[in-house]
Parts: C-alpha cells; sequence; structure tokens
C-alpha cells in the first residue's frame, strides 16, 4: 500500500489496524474508529485490486471539472447599522403587570399527592395551562415596553422565560441590577417561609419588534413544572389594531 494513511481490515463489526503509514503492524490492534488522512490508495481486503482515494488538497487535473471554491472570510467588514430603538434600559415602560409562580397539592395534608403548577397574573384566578383555550393571559401592543414583576411564592426554584422576545432584568427581590444585555430567561428565587416578602424579579419587556406580533407563551423553564401547567399566553397585538384612546369594553387581560 502506499500513501500516508493508516489502512485497516474488517474483523466482524470491529476495526482491526494492519498498517499505518506504510508500515505494516506485526500485531493488529482493533479500533473503535479512526480517521483516514488523504490516502493515495489501500489494497483492497479482497485481493490485489487498488482502490484510490480523493485527495481532498489535490489539484483538479486540465480538463476535470472545476471543484466548487472555498468560502473566503472578507478582509475588511461593513459596520453594523445603528440601533434605530433606544436602549431598553432607559424607556420608561407603558404600564406595569405583576405575576407570580405558585404551587398546589391536590391533598394539601399529604405532601406526597399530586401538584400542580400556576404561572397567574394578579388578580386573575389561578388556573394551569390550558392549550384549547384561545384566550389570551395577557394582551400587549406591539411598539410598547412594560415592566413586569414576577414574584415566587413557592418554595421551589423556578425560572421564568419568554419565546418571541427579550427583556432587562432590572431588580432582583428588589434590588436594583445593572445588566447590559437582554435575556429570554431568569431564574426566581424560591420562598422559605420566613421571608417578610416573596422573592421576585423586575422585568423590562420590550414588544416593541414589528416581527413579533402574535400570541405565544411564557411559562417556567422546569420541564416537570410547564408540563405540570406553569405556562400562559400573551398576544401581541399591532399598534393599528389597538383600541383608540378612550374606547370602551377593555377585558381583564388587555388592562
Ligand atoms: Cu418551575
Amino acid at each position: 500500500m502506499r500513501g500516508r494513511a493508516r489502512v485497516m481490515s474488517t474483523v466482524q463489526s470491529s476495526l482491526r489496524i494492519v498498517a499505518h503509514c506504510g508500515n505494516r503492524h506485526r500485531r493488529t490492534p482493533l479500533a473503535a474508529n479512526l480517521l483516514v488522512l488523504a490516502a493515495c490508495s489501500v489494497a483492497g481486503a479482497a485481493g490485489p485490486a487498488r482502490a484510490p482515494l480523493p485527495d481532498p488538497c489535490a489539484r483538479p487535473a486540465p480538463g476535470s471539472a472545476v471543484p466548487e471554491p472555498q468560502s473566503v472570510l472578507p478582509t475588511s467588514h461593513e459596520p453594523l447599522p445603528a440601533p434605530t430603538l433606544a436602549w431598553l434600559g432607559s424607556v420608561t415602560p407603558t404600564r406595569v403587570r405583576r405575576l407570580y409562580f405558585l404551587e398546589k397539592l391536590d391533598d394539601p395534608n399529604n405532601p406526597n399527592s399530586a401538584t400542580t403548577f400556576y404561572i397567574t397574573v394578579d388578580r386573575q384566578t389561578p388556573r394551569p395551562f390550558d392549550p384549547r383555550s384561545s384566550v389570551p393571559n395577557i394582551v400587549v401592543t406591539q411598539g410598547d415596553v412594560e415592566d413586569w414583576i414576577i414574584e415566587n411564592r413557592s418554595t421551589e426554584l423556578h425560572a421564568f422565560h419568554i419565546h418571541q422576545i427579550h427583556f432587562m432584568l432590572m431588580e432582583w427581590s428588589g434590588l436594583p441590577v445593572n445588566e447590559a444585555f437582554v435575556r429570554d430567561t431568569v431564574n426566581v428565587p424560591y420562598f422559605n417561609g420566613r421571608m417578610l416578602q416573596y422573592p421576585s424579579v423586575r422585568l423590562r419587556m420590550d414588544f416593541r419588534d414589528p416581527n413579533a406580533v402574535g400570541t405565544f407563551v411564557y411559562h417556567c423553564h422546569v420541564l416537570e413544572h410547564e408540563d405540570g401547567g406553569m405556562m400562559g399566553t400573551v398576544r401581541v397585538r399591532s399598534a393599528s389594531a389597538a383600541p383608540a384612546p378612550g374606547a370602551p369594553a377593555a377585558t381583564a387581560n388587555e388592562r
């Protein structure tokens, strides 16, 4: 055999190395997997037939098909466009909403009974997520920025996560936070039963992206909790569909 490669024969389902860089092994060690680099030819296990392997570094022969050119990184870059929206942390929110995580045992006297998980908008009735419901828990208007204060009223950690948009963490249990980035997930610490107030986060929710119109979900990122009901929906209506100032009949979810 020729070439700078290790060449193997197969023994049942294992690979057996019979030579390396043109040198035949006296012993033939087994290998679970092996990378073969740019061999010129190998000896077939069935006999003297030789099978050429393509050399990825070789120049094409005259008259042969020209291979696709390799990608080339640009030597200079166009600068990114300047942001058209104000930095989220400097925007005054249009409203503040409050939500809370909650867990309930099916039998309060039996800690081993099943648990139902909730993420509830303040002043709404706690209900586990119903995927068949077409009524969103929250309705907002595209272009708005809102602050959501999310409490954890359970004795277990929860991770608030929202699809489609991002938010900034502004406060951690009432203490200001100065983060220079946006998130889509944040942990909300558990209540230990002795605190004077529930642990909470204050999030600046960015609904300004015109591509974020529609209905999407927010939920606990602990999937057992999410599947147990800890999920809700937010509908972002387009600014043109928003009711005119002073229009009546806003539902509870739209306030
Ligand atoms: Cu959770």
